[in-house]
């Protein structure tokens, strides 16, 4: 009950330390509101039912009260104030992430190398898993490190699910291809758009092996409603084996095509398939 009851209220959480972050800030504001709310309706029921009209009772006239005026005034203002500053004291936590636990695995490198960015967060240490995660109508692709090239050709890439090491920090270049869409897995931190031509970022780090889901949170078209989202988290040793796979498929699906085109540009006549 008491979780069906903070599932409703406050955010979802358990996956990555910024979302922890983030569900215990909008925790303590949601008790200091819910005090409030409480001290308010619970004044106006008492008035209400105290100084209720009754038969022959004249009310009393009053003009004002400066003392309790200027009170809740500068009472609202040291709430407000107060939340404003915890606010700010939390955000480093839920902007920043922190280094990799020593039980990562070994591909953590340098963080973002290619482009120099201010608002790109980084470790402490500077060293991440960095994975692009690409918007497109309707599906996310998921490119890792482990270019063969330096232009990043060669790279391997997965769709829909998100594969990733426990205990590292990823930090997640948000990219689109077509239109605006919008990344978001509740557990594992806020939500961040993908926009074409500009990047975006944000970082998870997950301790629990599991699956956590989410969904394209932009309207972006009418397959909008396919465009789900899922991050596996595996060990480090099952991750770089998995990436590893991956890499080769693409690595043989590639040579497929290569040898299918070959083939194709070397017929000629009613055989050969023009490109149109
Ligand atoms: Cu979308």
């Amino acid at each position: 009950m008491i979780l069906a009851t903070q599932a409703f209220f406050a955010p979802e959480s358990g996956g990555s330390p910024n979302a922890d972050n983030i569900d215990s800030l909008y925790k303590i504001v949601l008790v200091v509101a819910l005090v409030i709310f409480v001290a308010v309706i619970g004044a106006l029921a008492y008035a209400l039912v105290k100084f209720r009209a009754r038969k022959g009772a004249v009310a009393a006239q009053i003009h004002g009260n400066t003392r309790l005026e200027v009170g809740w005034t500068v009472a609202a203002a040291v709430i407000l104030v107060g939340l404003a500053i915890l606010t700010f004291a939390r955000l480093d936590s839920i902007q920043n992430p922190p280094n990799s636990d020593a039980a990562a695995g070994n591909l953590v490198g340098e963080s973002g190398e290619l482009y120099a960015s201010t608002n790109r967060p980084r470790p402490p240490n500077g060293k991440s898993l960095n994975i692009t995660v690409i918007g497109r109508q309707y599906i996310w692709q998921f490119v890792y490190p482990g270019a063969n090239e330096p232009d990043g050709l060669g790279a391997p890439y997965s769709y829909e699910e998100m594969v990733v090491p426990t205990h590292t920090t990823i930090t997640l270049d948000i990219v689109s291809s077509d239109v605006v869409h919008s990344w978001w897995v509740p557990q594992l931190g806020g939500k961040f758009q993908a926009v074409p031509g500009y990047h975006n970022y944000t970082w998870l780090k997950i301790d629990k092996p599991g699956v956590y889901r989410g969904q394209c949170a932009l309207l972006c078209g009418r397959g909008h409603a396919r465009m789900i989202a899922t991050v596996k988290a595996v060990p480090p040793a099952q991750f770089e084996a998995w990436l590893a796979y991956q890499k080769k498929l693409i690595a043989e699906a590639n040579a497929d095509a290569k040898a299918a085109r070959a083939k194709l540009n070397s017929q000629t006549g009613a055989g050969q398939v023009e490109s149109p």
